[in-house]
């Protein structure tokens, strides 16, 4: 499964902020011709950990370059500048690790969890929508977020635009109750993925860890094998902060994929970068919007490829 809007220029439109942190491009951090010396080592390795691309995983890239230059294997800033794309391109593992795991047969159970505003909600609109209009899937959109009063309504109103189904409960109602109902309707209409949005919540809150566990054994005592997916979701632009909330919800959450929202209009978008080498997590879905179609399936290559300013090969529109 991959989906990507036709061409890179919303990818790159959306990255636009994180790469004016990097001085525009590669072309002008690693310039074609100019040699290589410890000034332009230090300044490039201050303006990748300033986009957030991670301490450790900038240092360990820059030592990779130092070394290969000192041994005199390479000269030049735009051979740096190699090293520097393959290795963020490098290490993230099987495409297929990146994709959505389905049931082999009976619904699907999508959970999404996350702080409060994270993006959960947006982003489940989102899903919904690929789901429904590139993947042909059936959906259906459970609301067990009941803490909020208008989280319920906000859903409701998601899940008619899109035209997908949707049960929910009075606000202050058992999540777990709706999930439980959520599973019964999607086994009897037959639906092929439930996604079930759940209250923010920040990983110190016991009880609503519990609350989110409690959802979780519901759901697989209803549907075999359930959930299929934990999607995490992390607000881009809270940066590094977003590395300890995915280290934090793990411990308490089998959490399988993660879903980096709001990476428009952040200078924090190299984080997704921080998280390879941080998390064994995948990150599974980008959001870079407001609407539901403003998702993209991550996809490490493209990413690198919008950041830098290079221009790849046309993306492919594909389902399935
Ligand atoms: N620019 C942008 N805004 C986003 C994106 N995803 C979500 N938002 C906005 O972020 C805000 C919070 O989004 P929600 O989806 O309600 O977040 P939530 O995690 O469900 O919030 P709670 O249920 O209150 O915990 C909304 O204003 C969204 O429109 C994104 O990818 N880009
Ligand atoms: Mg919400």
């Amino acid at each position: 499964m991959a989906f990507f809007s036709k061409t890179l220029d919303k990818l790159k439109g959306a990255l636009r902020k994180t790469a004016a942190v990097l001085n525009t491009d590669v072309r002008t951090l690693f310039i074609p011709g100019r040699q290589i010396d410890d000034a332009f080592l230090n300044d490039t390795e201050e303006k990748l950990i300033r986009a957030d691309l991670g301490v450790a995983n900038v240092t360990r890239i820059i030592a990779e370059i130092r070394d290969r230059w000192r041994l005199g294997k390479i000269r030049n800033q735009d051979e740096a500048g190699q090293i520097f794309r393959d290795e963020l391109v490098s290490g993230w593992g099987d495409p297929s690790s990146r994709e959505l795991k389905f049931a082999a047969r009976g619904p699907t159970v999508v959970m999404v969890a996350g702080v409060n505003g994270a993006g959960k909600t947006t982003s489940i609109a989102k899903l919904a929508w690929l789901l429904k209009n590139q993947m042909n899937k059936k959906v259906m959109v459970c609301a067990s977020d009941t803490f909020r009063a208008a989280a319920v309504d906000q859903l409701t109103i998601w899940a008619d635009r899109i035209g997908v189904d949707i049960v929910k409960h009075k606000s202050g109602a058992d999540p777990a109750a709706v999930a439980y109902d959520a599973c019964e309707a999607a086994r009897t209409r037959g639906i092929d993925v439930l996604i079930v949005d759940t209250a923010g919540r920040l990983h110190t809150q016991d009880h609503l860890m519990r609350e989110l566990t409690k959802i979780r054994d519901v759901v697989s005592k209803r549907i075999e094998g359930a959930p299929h997916e934990v999607l995490l979701v992390l607000d881009a632009t809270t940066g590094q902060n977003a590395i300890l909330q995915a280290q934090n919800f793990s411990k308490a959450v089998n959490v399988t994929g993660i879903v980096l929202a709001k990476l428009d209009g952040t200078a924090k978008g190299g984080v997704v970068l921080a998280i390879k080498n941080q998390l064994n997590i995948p990150v599974k879905f980008i959001g870079l919007g407001e609407t539901p179609q403003d998702i993209e399936t991550f996809d490490p290559q493209r990413f690198v490829d919008a950041l830098f300013g290079e221009s790849a090969a046309p993306a492919e529109v594909k389902a399935g």
